[in-house]
């Protein structure tokens, strides 16, 4: 059955549209459907990730899965949070948000760096649908004082992976899948819709 992935970003659909696949979904990417921007105004993950999934089923008349997710940072009180995209302003590159990361926690010693990734997947069968399905998955890390590895996207070079002593963007995607946030609140999805 048919199912659009909801997000823009490259990076998600490397590590979700094979996963969906195998599950046997015929995964669509919501640029084959001229998706428009919306606005992700909600104050939560979870309020985003609905509101990009409604508005993918509305445009599509498909059933639509999102992704919202983010970098919560203890020593930044949570920033850069669901803003994680946007941090260094509207349209920014994963290297300027970086940047910006980096400066932000230049000051802040190693045993006070700690963080973690957060993705909310929500799952909606029709834009009305009145029960979305919400899976979440966490990863605790710490950032990094400088980049390393050229694998993954967004944060994955400044993200130390204790599990495997390294850098996020240093894993093999397969590694990341059985580790992330994302990997976790896929595991979780798999298993309600195996139920249900
Ligand atoms: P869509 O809304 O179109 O899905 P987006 O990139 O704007 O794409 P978000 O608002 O959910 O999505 O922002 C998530 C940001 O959090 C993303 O751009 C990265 O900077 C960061 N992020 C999320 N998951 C990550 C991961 O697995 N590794 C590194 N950074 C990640």
């Amino acid at each position: 059955s048919k199912l659009v992935l909801a997000t823009g970003n490259q990076g998600k659909v490397k590590e979700m549209a094979s996963l969906l696949a195998d599950f046997g979904f015929d995964v669509v990417a919501q640029s084959d459907y001229q998706v428009s921007e919306v606005a992700e105004t909600g104050t939560t993950f979870i309020e985003n990730a609905i509101i990009k999934a409604r508005h993918a089923a509305k445009e599509t008349g498909l059933p639509a899965i999102a992704d919202d997710s983010g970098l919560e940072v203890d020593a930044l009180k949570g920033a850069p949070g669901i803003y994680s995209a946007r941090y260094a302003g509207e349209g920014a590159s994963d290297q300027q948000n970086i940047v910006k990361l980096l400066e932000a926690m230049k000051d802040v010693p190693a045993e006070q760096r700690t963080a973690r990734f957060h993705c909310v997947l929500v799952m909606m069968r029709h834009e009305n649908d009145p029960t979305p399905l919400v899976c979440h998955g966490s990863w605790e890390g710490s950032i990094l004082t400088e980049t390393h590895g050229d694998n993954g996207f967004g944060y994955d070079p400044v993200f130390w992976v204790p599990e495997d002593q390294c850098a996020s963007a240093e894993l093999e995607p397969a590694r990341k899948k059985q580790l992330s946030h994302r990997g976790k609140a896929l595991q979780q999805l798999f298993a309600a819709l195996k139920d249900a």
